[in-house]
């Protein structure tokens, strides 16, 4: 089976062999997607408005959704910026900017205190860089501009536990953020959290026609994938969500699931809930872990509870399944 990468690289390919990095049109004059009788019939009373790329089946988007285990020691880590065409919608590219080839960038892991040390190679003709929130030497911050051709290495020590986005954090960020640079920092406390599925969506806008406003919406780079493709996660066992929120031309989002509720850490920084609810608001930037459990086998849908959203991508399923 293919990964991820391999896939888009397959997309991105036949994207710059044969049409070219061709952005194909959802104006922001187009009305929101309407669910039409011809549509709930062919995709049921709970279908969706967006389709995924065709390529991509269950399992595609594990890199960026299923973060890598816990490691107790220091981490270096190299990622490659690189401009290439992106399908994040069944015939819908975007003309990215990638860390490391796809969006998000990697899941990147480390435990409170650790040295993470991390190079970047920018490979593009545009300069950027690799800006991480939380604390840290403000001397590798990430703000500065690497060249193109450049490279760079941040040393870190990143604390305090908790979840942070990283960015690039050149302007205009409705560019540098929206085209795709930006990806999780999972920061472990050294004492490890309980034992929980654990995983992590990224909430992205995708401006496909130019105009700085995000026609199409997803999780994890892909708008429509946790529809066509749910989240599968086992009947009772405690779930732990990474969430972020990365749309850089709205000014909020939320995180919603249906027929279950949750706990909110806000930002993952403390050990007790700061709320227990079933719609967490989060800014962009704004993170919150969320731990819940599903007593019962089903679909759970989630979706920001902002409808633009939820119908230009961003709705999916978390399926409770039997072990
Ligand atoms: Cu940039």
């Amino acid at each position: 089976m293919l990964s991820r990468r391999e896939l888009l690289l397959l997309v991105g390919g036949a994207a710059a062999g044969g049409v070219g990095a061709r952005v194909l049109g959802f104006p922001r004059s187009e009305p929101t997607p309407v669910m039409t009788d011809d549509f709930a019939a062919s995709h049921g009373p709970y279908g969706h408005a967006v389709e995924p790329p065709r390529m991509l089946g269950p399992g595609s988007l594990d890199a960026a959704t299923v973060p890598p285990p816990r490691v107790a020691g220091p981490i270096a880590r190299t990622i490659t910026v690189a401009q290439r065409p992106v399908e994040v919608a069944a015939g819908q590219t975007l003309d990215a900017w990638t860390f490391d080839g796809s969006i998000p960038g990697p899941v990147l892991r480390v435990t409170a205190g650790e040295r993470l040390a991390l190079t970047v190679r920018n490979r593009t003709t545009h300069p950027h860089n690799l800006h991480t929130h939380g604390a840290h030497d403000p001397a590798a911050d990430g703000w500065e501009p690497i060249p193109p051709g450049g490279e760079h290495t941040y040393q870190l020590d990143p604390s305090p536990a908790g979840l942070y986005p990283y960015h690039c954090d050149l302007m205009p960020s409705t560019q540098h953020i929206g085209r795709g640079l930006y990806g999780a920092l999972l920061v472990d406390p050294p004492a490890a959290r309980p034992a929980a599925v654990e995983r992590v969506l990224i909430l992205g806008g995708f401006d496909l026609d130019g105009d700085g406003r995000s026609e199409l919406f997803g999780w994890n780079g892909i708008a429509g994938y946790f529809a066509r493709h749910p989240l599968k996660v086992p009947v009772g066992a405690l779930v732990r969500l990474h969430v972020i929120n990365l749309v850089p031309d709205e000014p909020v989002a939320t995180f919603h699931i249906h027929a279950q509720t949750f706990d909110v850490f806000r930002s993952g920084t403390r050990h007790t809930p700061d709320a227990h609810t079933d719609v967490v608001p989060l800014t962009l930037g704004e993170r919150a872990i969320l731990e819940m459990r599903f007593p019962v086998a089903g679909r759970y849908m989630f979706h920001p509870h902002q409808p633009r959203m939820a119908e230009r991508g961003a709705m999916g399923w978390i399926a409770a399944v039997d072990a």
